[in-house]
């Protein structure tokens, strides 16, 4: 069965910028939810109970059509929500020197354009869903996107390097209908060191 990962800081580590109420319920009530809901989907598929969330989200086309739609939106939920916590740490950290603010440098002409893209496809997801830094598994080069709903790059052939989450669950406590102020601050609290560390490891993977 699937569970929740311990929170690596405390609720409210992410201050000011993510309020401890909006961690709390999204951690505990949210993230708890996509579990229970994916592990009530599965109760009577043994077989899938055995591989790994990411081998579900890469072969959603092989799975039964009475757990598909579970997978894709509560498994994907807490795929997505457990990379979420790890890309976020009290203080935020710089983008250091390694390769990761070289490939953004050179993909994205400068770390500023990065983020102004990628702020955009934030901003102009309607609706629920994620903003998300990928990288192409075919061309390994680096790309913006973003997804409806729980959908994760993963399904689709990117590999994640950083995500962001805007459901409105996630900011609305604090910034209610003011996403891009959500946005803006969230860079405050990017856990880079783990965004190079993501960047590394799909380097090696494809
Ligand atoms: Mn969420």
């Amino acid at each position: 069965m699937f569970k929740l990962d311990p929170l690596l800081y405390s609720y409210d580590a992410l201050e000011p910028y993510i309020d401890a109420k909006t961690m709390e319920i999204h951690y505990t009530k949210h993230h708890q939810g996509y579990v229970d809901n994916l592990n009530a989907a599965l109760q009577s598929h043994a077989d899938l109970q055995n591989r790994t969330l990411y081998d579900l989200l890469t072969h959603l086309e092989s799975l039964p059509a009475a757990v598909k739609m579970a997978v894709l939106n509560q498994g994907g939920g807490h795929y997505n929500h457990t990379l979420f916590w790890t890309m976020m740490c009290h203080g935020g950290t710089l983008l250091g020197k390694g390769d990761l603010q070289a490939a953004i440098t050179k993909r994205f002409g400068s770390f500023d354009q990065f983020k102004t893209q990628f702020e955009n496809a934030a901003k102009t997801r309607f609706g629920s869903g994620w903003a998300w830094l990928v990288v192409d598994a075919k061309t390994g080069e680096l790309e913006i996107m973003s997804t409806p709903n729980q959908d994760n790059p993963i399904s689709v052939g990117k590999q994640v390097v950083l995500g962001l989450d805007v459901w409105e669950h996630a900011y609305y406590l604090h910034y209610q209908n003011r996403r891009a102020d959500y946005v803006a601050a969230w860079w405050n609290v990017v856990n880079w060191d783990k965004a190079q560390e993501n960047y590394e490891q799909v380097l090696q993977s494809i």
